[in-house]
């Protein structure tokens, strides 16, 4: 029995613990920074000094780019390093520095940076127009009384920290990596704090992977906000009151990259440059995939690809999940279950199927005396190469193999170690490696609490588990990338993430995890795929048909329908769900998957061309519809719809039982993909979609690449090459074509082609004029086809040899 008084005790901790987390989200209790006493200039930057001993750095990257790194209380420590960051060696571009009294002002050609003197407030302008693209709404804040470090998840972690914007009347808010959210992260708040998170819904925060990037658009104009900041961080974008956007952290410095567009498409080029422009997977990356938790032994393995092959259903690889080890151990395989794993991938690489297999961060603890060896193990004891916790002991947490060690990825030579254990899957003619757990996941606490003590090398510093959490899996990927590119140079290395920090693109593709075979899950899909698009990383997707539950065949129709035109199409299944391969719900539904599995394959050369482009110029290949249409108000929220590249629209089904859907069909002339007939855009149509057909649209003007009937990636030459033809209201279009070996990293030295296509109407006709191939790879001879496309009568075509010259065609 409680008494009385402990229950009053217990009412009164119960509301402090309420009106501090409250207080938690709420920035204006925090100290202020002082205001500006003296500053220097340098080549690239004002260093400001403050009242209190604030330094604030504001360095001039290019002329769309501005650093503001802020330290309080104290001077710029010289050690300045994000495992994020991919450049660093930037032309100063031309700025010039204006002193008043109460402002000093930093204008680049497209930036004007006005730094008020007292109180400190920072407002990002355009520099032509003057008008304001964002505004400090109080100055830059931080905690040094530590009042609220009684709520942080880690009080030893650091001080809190936090910048704070006004929230504009209509500004909206994308991006921010993966979170289980809609598209516009308008009124919404959310965590960074790489969790593992299986059967998440909508709202459920944080999940995997931490990507402190966003964009804010207000009016078509864009900026983007990188708050490079690896300690668990919170963005809040008008939730906790309609003043302010704000983010901060729980340690580390006030260090924010501020990035201005106009243009969505701009920013996202420039956050590449910064943290790493994606290099291109192998084009079979492209191709259909499949897997399950688990496949084993090898034979059933086999029977899933000849189910695939007799059905013809194209494939172009398989999963290894983790009952693929031998005793979970990673680096090893089960003998009983493969005995012979070279031999096993030799006879699928003979049906054109290529093999992943999972690697897990979590080593099998097995110390001596065993009477089994564990080299891995072993080595990583010898080199001290494991995690250890501040009082000395190893870090032993408890993951599939029981308990394990993870690897300290901040040592390089750690990194490079573990990258070259991969030895033991390319000898097995492994093609690529996908890393789940790696937030770093523990069966002891999923919280990270049990992991607070852990101390990483970090280039000397030993800092905590605060600060490096959210980097372990990109240190990992980073790892296993270099181990693979060092392993076969001549094969672009294929990575696939669960967790990530910003700059993961560098190393890894990435899929979404333990979704729930629903619809609402499935639902999710667009608008996540679309924000890690605006977030840098656009190789994505999720698991067809949903992780955990029981799918139907409508459901994984849907799903499909989704997924056929996303990066990463892989079916992907928990140890205990139904069975969901294409064929498992009857051939009615099977019939409809191959219809859009062997369309993927048809559309690879656009699915390629347009990978190729996210990967010169950051801009994804899934798109919201708001990246192409930013002037467009009615894009702003759009979450049911996407494009691919900037001519496919879709508009799945999302919902079970519906045949009939409205979509927003952006201003100008679209092609209905499957009549040819022409739509007005502007406004929403209601479109037929049974479930055979996924509403998906063309925009006009456009040229489309596809390609032969395939079943796998380089089953057949590329012969012929169709580029279907949607002419404008003008009766003109334009295309391009991007090819290369498909393989290796030859690419990055010129061993590409691009072609580009361009077509008037003529008084009868059209006339196709084709350049100059671009580039010193050649694909050998073949015919381009050329096929206007029109609801009305034949389609007229015509062929010519596409072999790199420069030609027009006429088309009667
Ligand atoms: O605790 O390896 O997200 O794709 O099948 C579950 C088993 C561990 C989680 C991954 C999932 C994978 C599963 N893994």
């Amino acid at each position: 029995m409680l008494t009385s008084m402990k229950r009053i005790g217990l009412l009164i901790g119960l509301v402090l613990t309420f009106v501090i987390a409250v207080s938690a989200q709420d920035v204006t209790q925090l100290d202020k920074i002082g205001s500006i006493t003296s500053f220097e200039k340098s080549d690239n930057a004002l260093t400001l000094h403050c009242s209190d001993n604030s330094t604030v750095r504001v360095s001039v990257l290019a002329a769309d780019l501005i650093r503001v790194r802020t330290v309080f209380a104290k001077p710029l420590p010289d050690r300045d390093h994000s495992w994020a960051i991919a450049k660093t060696d930037w032309t100063t571009p031309r700025w010039n520095l204006k002193e008043a009294n109460d402002a000093i002002t930093v204008t680049t050609d497209e930036i004007e940076v006005v730094i008020h003197r007292n109180p400190l407030l920072i407002d990002f302008r355009d520099a032509r127009s003057h008008a304001l693209i964002n505004e400090d709404e109080q100055p830059m804040s931080y905690d040094s009384k530590g009042s609220l470090s009684a709520m942080m998840f880690d009080p030893s972690a650091g001080m809190f920290i936090a910048s704070s914007k006004k929230l504009g009347f209509d500004e909206h808010f994308y991006g921010l990596g993966e979170k289980a959210a809609r598209l516009d992260k308008r009124r919404s708040s959310f965590v960074n704090w790489n969790s593992d998170t299986p059967g998440y819904t909508e709202g459920k925060d944080p999940i995997y992977q931490t990507i402190p990037f966003y964009l804010g658009l207000q009016r078509g104009v864009a900026y983007g906000i990188f708050f490079d900041n690896s300690y668990r961080s919170y963005f809040d974008f008008g939730h906790s009151s309609q003043r302010r956007a704000w983010f901060g952290a729980e340690g580390g410095e006030l260090n924010y990259y501020f990035f201005y567009g106009p243009s969505i498409k701009k920013i996202l080029g420039r956050y590449a440059d910064l943290t790493g422009h994606m290099q291109l997977p192998p084009l079979w990356a492209l191709g259909n995939q499949q897997s399950r938790w688990s496949y084993y032994p090898d034979t059933m393995i086999e029977d899933v690809v000849r189910e695939y092959r007799t059905r013809d259903l194209p494939l172009d690889v398989v999963h290894l999940d983790i009952d693929y080890m031998n005793g979970y151990r990673v680096f090893t395989f089960n003998k009983q279950r493969f005995s012979d794993p070279k031999a096993f991938t030799d006879r699928l690489a003979s049906q054109g199927v290529k093999v992943i297999t999972i690697v897990d961060p979590g080593v099998k603890y097995q110390p001596q005396p065993n009477p089994e060896r564990y080299s891995v193990f072993e080595q990583g004891i010898e080199q001290n190469f494991f995690q250890h916790r501040r009082n000395g002991n190893l870090f032993v947490p408890r993951v599939w193999p029981g308990e394990s060690v993870f690897v300290d990825f901040t040592l390089p030579e750690a990194r490079r170690w573990w990258g070259d254990l991969h030895r033991a899957y390319t000898d097995n003619g492994v093609s690529g490696i996908w890393n789940d757990m790696n937030e770093p996941s523990d069966f002891v606490d999923q919280t990270g609490k049990n992991q607070l003590d852990v101390i990483s090398n970090d280039e000397g510093e030993k800092t905590s588990h605060a600060k490096n959490r959210n980097v372990f899996a990109l240190l990992m990927a980073r790892a296993t990338y270099e181990g693979l590119e060092r392993l076969k140079p001549n094969s672009r290395p294929y990575v696939i993430t669960r967790a990530a920090y910003a700059g993961i693109q560098r190393y890894s593709t990435m899929w979404t995890g333990d979704t729930n075979s629903t619809w609402d899950s499935l639902a999710l899909n667009i608008p996540m795929f679309a924000s890690l698009g605006l977030s840098g990383e656009p190789f994505v997707g999720s698991d067809v048909g949903g992780f955990i539950g029981r799918a139907n065949g409508e459901l994984l129709v849907r799903s499909y329908q989704v997924s056929f035109l996303a990066p990463f199409c892989r079916n992907h299944k928990t140890n205990d769900g139904y069975d969901q391969e294409p064929w498992r719900f009857g051939s009615y539904y099977e019939d409809i998957i191959r219809k859009y599995l062997k369309l993927r394959y048809t559309l690879l050369p656009y699915l390629y061309t347009t990978l190729e482009e996210a990967r010169s110029t950051g801009v994804p290949l899934f798109r919201p519809l708001v990246l192409n249409y930013p002037d467009d108000a009615n894009t702003y929220n759009l979450d049911d719809e996407f494009m691919v590249g900037d001519d496919l629209l879709i508009a799945p089904i999302l919902k079970p039982d519906l045949t009939r859907r409205l979509v927003y069909l952006p201003k100008g002339t679209w092609y209905d993909y499957w009549t040819n007939k022409k739509l007005t855009g502007g406004t929403m149509v209601n479109i037929d979609a049974p479930l055979e057909t996924v509403p998906m649209f063309v925009r006009s003007g456009a040229v489309i690449p596809t390609g032969p009937s395939l079943n796998y990636v380089g089953e057949k030459k590329m012969d012929p090459m169709t580029f279907n033809i949607y002419p404008d209201e003008k009766g003109s279009a334009n295309g391009t074509l991007y090819e290369d070996d498909g393989l290796t990293p030859a690419y990055k030295n010129g061993a590409l082609r691009r072609t580009k296509f361009a077509v008037v109407r003529q008084a009868q006709g059209f006339s196709v004029s084709i350049a100059a191939a671009e580039g010193s790879y050649d694909p050998g001879a073949r015919t381009f086809k050329f096929l206007i496309r029109s609801q009305d009568g034949p389609t007229r075509e015509a062929s010519v040899a596409g072999d790199g010259r420069a030609k027009s065609v006429e088309i009667k």
